[in-house]
């Protein structure tokens, strides 16, 4: 209850707030011409147009879509995931040979330091980087892409302190209170799409290591988390699929909606995070995508692992999601908001867990950012046994429900070449349930404080 109270207010003072800057905003842009729908590009000439003209400007900082299918061409983010049409991206951007190349990423150095008996600090760096390059033949748009990260090495001990955080394992036992790091590779795709008229779309992708069609943008490349160093609680509810094995998806886009339809291989990666893992595809996941207006985006999807983890080889799991996204650019600045619902059920035993998160990032006055992250997450009983070796015939189940507020800021203050930097901290306050009072306390706090890289 107290959970849904906090974000009704919290998206009454944001919608507030917003309409301030946009006043502000008006007053301050009034007889300049600003981008609208009429200038939007809708025929094939003007694409092309548009094309060339970036081809002239050899180095972009950041892409705009104008429509749903400009957006799911770009192929901004991980696998086929979309954002809202009005999302800016940064990144780096040049032409060489008739091909565009694009390169952007993220890169944190934190330092988390948590309270209470379960507590504990560390010094580690989340980060990946995502070089692509993209060409255009008549309707069809080719697009090859990798995504990598160094976490296997600035990770320590394959996992960074992250109360109430669990999923995946450690030299063979649980994580529990902590988050694995990415793989080396994050993602290898390959993606081809044909316009077979401007209104539609048809869509593959192919990736020996890829993000299959279920859940939402994952949180290290949306722009409601693009500040947030660490994972959600609800990461292995919502968007732990996005480096998944042997990855195929098809989609078909008509105007503002999408369906697609994905098989994969089940199993997380193993805990070697520098290799890539094979195996067969034996998991399925379908999404239907809606993109209404240039600030919404709506997804719902559905999924099946097959054996997803280690240790519980036998159980499988049905995965259903369904989030909505926000964006609205600001003059000085851009809004993003996330709210999610995503749950977890065995088709072992029919145990049922439910995560809900809401996520907003505001960036004001160019240099500044400050955000929140909501969730209220169902946790098994692994977080009473915490990193020890499983009991003989322990079933693993949904217990307990516990509530993580964050709130955090930072600023930029620089940057070299091409690379932006600024400093930031965020808090995290918990609501523990009465079952886990005694392990963690009553009010464990988190504290992470951090210095962020960006290509701009
Ligand atoms: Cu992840």
């Amino acid at each position: 209850m107290r959970f849904f109270l906090v974000v009704i207010l919290f998206a009454f003072l944001m919608q507030n707030f917003c309409e301030a800057q946009e006043l502000t905003a008006n007053s301050q842009t009034s007889g300049q011409q600003v981008p609208d729908k009429a200038n939007t590009p809708s025929t094939a000439s003007q694409r092309q147009d548009q094309m060339a003209g970036m081809d002239m400007h050899k180095q972009q900082t950041s892409r705009n879509a104008h429509s749903m299918i400009e957006l799911l061409e770009q192929h901004r983010i991980s696998g086929t995931d979309a954002e809202a049409d009005s999302t800016a991206l940064e990144m780096l951007m040049t032409t060489k040979h008739g091909w565009m190349l694009m390169l952007h990423g993220l890169g944190f150095f934190a330092d988390i330091q948590q309270s209470g008996p379960r507590g504990a600090d560390k010094l580690f760096s989340t980060n990946w980087i995502m070089p692509m390059a993209q060409r255009r033949f008549g309707p069809s748009t080719l697009t090859v892409r990798t995504m990598l990260s160094l976490e296997p090495a600035t990770i320590s001990d394959r996992r960074y302190p992250e109360l109430f955080e669990e999923g995946e394992t450690a030299f063979g036992l649980p994580i529990v209170d902590g988050q694995h790091p990415h793989n080396l590779f994050m993602e290898l795709a390959a993606l081809y799409d044909y316009r077979v008229s401007e209104r539609t779309l048809v869509s593959l992708y192919a990736a020996p290591v890829g993000d299959p069609a279920l859940g939402p943008p994952a949180y290290p490349h949306r722009a409601s988390a693009s500040e947030n160093p660490v994972a959600p609680l609800g990461h292995h509810l919502q968007d732990s699929t996005h480096v998944s094995d042997d990855v195929i998806t098809a989609g078909i886009t008509y105007r503002d909606i999408r369906l697609e339809a994905s098989g994969f291989h089940g199993r997380e990666p193993g805990e070697d995070r520098w290799d890539v893992d094979q195996g067969k595809i034996d998991s399925w996941a379908t999404r239907l995508t809606v993109n209404p207006g240039q600030n919404w985006s709506f997804q719902s999807s559905i999924g099946e692992l097959h054996s997803p983890e280690v240790l519980f080889p036998t159980e499988d799991l049905r995965r259903i999601t369904a989030s909505l996204m926000y964006n609205r650019p600001l003059r000085h600045g851009n809004w993003a908001s996330l709210i999610l619902w995503g749950r977890n059920q065995s088709l072992l035993d029919g145990n049922v867990g439910n995560s809900y998160l809401l996520e907003s990032t505001l960036r004001f006055l160019r240099k500044n950012s400050a955000w929140t992250r909501i969730e209220n997450a169902d946790r098994t009983n692994e977080l009473l046994i915490g990193e020890n070796p499983l009991p003989p015939g322990f079933e693993e189940r949904y217990f307990a429900r516990v509530q993580a507020y964050t709130a955090g800021y930072d600023r930029e203050v620089g940057s070299v070449a091409r690379l932006s930097g600024a400093v930031g901290a965020q808090a995290t306050w918990y609501g523990v349930p009465d079952v886990l009072k005694s392990t963690y306390g009553a009010h464990p706090v988190s504290v992470t404080m951090f210095f962020r890289l960006r290509p701009f």
